[in-house]
């Protein structure tokens, strides 16, 4: 892999098996020759941020790659694994069966719509924040600790530990 870059994903779900999408995803995810798992945090159950009143809680959980993909080859990678998984986009911030976003790419920052990083929502949103605190106590985000954004995060309330069902 040439010059390989650290990157942080979020993947969220909130229809189906969710639990099974979510690893089955990050099997996909790092399935790409120029993406290596480093390491992965908890799953976390959460109320839905925004979207229809009546949204299915969420299953969360970050991961964190090392990467030799540009940034906007990462999201068409991302994007394919959802399609994967079956994601229809009805309405924004509807229920979907996999959502994959890209966190961060590096210390890169970018205002292009199409991939803006980091990505400008998660320093509020504890369902990115709290389990990528766990995956990683020393995380910061835009030069502030990821933990201290977690601890402050509006969203906070409604995050808790996913307790995952033992494997056989
Ligand atoms: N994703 C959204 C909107 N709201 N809420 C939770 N709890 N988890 C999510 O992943 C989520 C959300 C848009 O992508
Ligand atoms: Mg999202
Ligand atoms: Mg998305």
């Amino acid at each position: 892999m040439s010059t390989p870059v650290r990157s942080v994903l979020a993947l969220g779900s909130n229809l189906g098996e969710r639990e099974g999408i979510l690893e089955q995803a990050v099997a996909d995810l790092s399935a790409h020759p120029l993406v290596r798992l480093v390491r992965s945090s908890p799953i976390v159950a959460t109320k839905s941020v925004g979207g229809p009143a009546d949204s299915p809680d969420y299953l969360n959980m970050v991961i964190e790659v090392e990467t030799g993909l540009e940034p906007l080859a990462l999201l068409a990678h991302c994007q394919d694994i959802e399609q994967r998984h079956d994601r229809v986009r009805v309405v924004r911030w509807g229920p979907r069966t996999l959502d994959v976003d890209v966190i961060t790419y590096g210390d890169t920052t970018s205002e292009d719509p199409v991939l803006t990083l980091p990505h400008p929502r998660a320093a509020g949103r504890a369902f990115v924040l709290q389990p990528w605190a766990w995956m990683d106590p020393h995380a910061t985000l835009g030069g502030a600790p990821v933990a201290g954004l977690a601890a402050v995060a509006a969203d906070l309330a409604g995050l808790r530990r996913y307790e995952q069902d033992p494997r056989p």
